[in-house]
């Protein structure tokens, strides 16, 4: 087929760039792609197979757990231990560290194997999150304290998005690239190469069901999103999956910001920083977004234990800018690095 680059093509040809490179980040990628095209199959006839409907336990949160979840960790986990190159896995449907490899394993990963699985049972996208990190030189006995790293540790991120088509995403640090998966290959064909998230854009996106629990600094920002004025755009369209994974693939697509913030109801917010706000900030961020908690770049935080919430306020620079300013109006400072 000319012109198609599958995924296993396009990661061969960025390693062979790096003559030093080991190729075992590029055979984690491959794996994790194997994984993918596994869970897409599973998803996309899961309304076929009795693998609907809640397996009856609960994830680390509390939340019920849906049979794909664990198909999804399962073969990710499977697929990650096949190359003896992670040393431990760190998932939302884990309660501790999955020890792989230890003697060999370079690499330590954090998943969300099965994003946005509320919408699993009613046909809405639903994602895996994925975020690498190195093991600190000259750890042998790697602990749970080791993969405590802040997110501008990571040595590559990335997303698959069950939607429509299924599309994974991934940057190394050396810009964002999506594949669309080719059912009939079997393949992750390149779609987009060196993608740009628009400086601007006049989508917000956060469950504005909970807009009583909001701070009023937020409160105030939203209604600045939905007044008119023809010069910026607004009012902006509202738009919300309920999987973060799909709000930011379309955030990074289109532009605009995602949301979802702390509030009386979520003190330290919602999502989880390790596998979810990190590794698609990373993302944002090598497409030319922004991504903060509403003190500081997400990227910065020093995580404390391996599945702690922090808010998120991601997208667009010029629409995470507007919101910044909104905070500073109302006293609280958001000290974010000239990017
Ligand atoms: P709510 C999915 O459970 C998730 O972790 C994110 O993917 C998503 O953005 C958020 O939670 C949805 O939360 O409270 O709107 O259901």
């Amino acid at each position: 087929m000319v012109g198609l680059t599958t995924l296993e093509e396009y990661i061969i040809r960025a390693q062979n760039k790096f003559p030093g490179a080991t190729g075992e980040l590029s055979q984690l990628l491959r794996d994790i792609g194997l994984a993918a095209k596994i869970i897409s199959r599973e998803v996309n006839k899961a309304g076929l197979t009795n693998i609907l409907g809640a397996e009856g336990s609960e994830n680390v949160h509390g939340e019920s757990v849906k049979k794909l979840d664990l198909f999804a960790n399962e073969q990710l986990i499977y697929a990650l231990n096949r190359s003896n190159i992670t040393c431990m896995v760190i998932s939302e449907e884990n309660e501790g560290v999955v020890r792989l490899s230890l003697d060999a394993g370079k690499y330590i990963v954090y998943m969300d194997p099965l994003d946005g699985s509320s919408n699993i049972d009613v046909n809405v996208s639903i994602g895996s999150i994925f975020s690498v990190y190195m093991r600190p030189e000259g750890i042998i006995n790697i602990s749970e304290q080791d993969a405590l790293q802040p997110g501008v540790k990571q040595v590559a991120a990335g997303y698959v998005l069950y939607g429509s088509s299924t599309v994974l995403a991934y940057t190394t640090g050396l810009g964002v690239r999506i594949f669309t998966l080719d059912p009939s290959l079997g393949e992750f064909i390149l779609s987009h190469e060196n993608v740009q998230i628009p400086e601007y854009g006049n989508v917000y996106s956060t469950d504005e069901g909970s807009y009583n629990f909001w701070d009023p600094a937020l409160k105030k920002y939203v209604k600045y999103c939905q007044k008119a004025d023809e010069d910026t755009n607004r009012p902006y369209k509202a738009r919300y999956v309920g999987c973060m994974a799909a709000d930011v693939h379309r955030t990074l697509i289109q532009g605009g910001i995602f949301m979802y913030p702390d509030s009386s109801r979520y003190p330290n917010g919602k999502l989880r920083l390790m596998y979810e706000c990190n590794p698609l900030s990373f993302i944002i961020e090598q497409a030319g977004g922004m991504a903060i908690d509403g003190e500081r770049r997400i990227m910065e935080i020093q995580p404390k234990s391996i599945h702690e919430c922090t808010p998120v306020y991601i997208g667009s620079k010029k629409n995470v800018e507007k919101l910044i300013e909104f905070f500073e109006k109302e006293g609280r400072h958001v000290a974010v690095p000239s990017l």
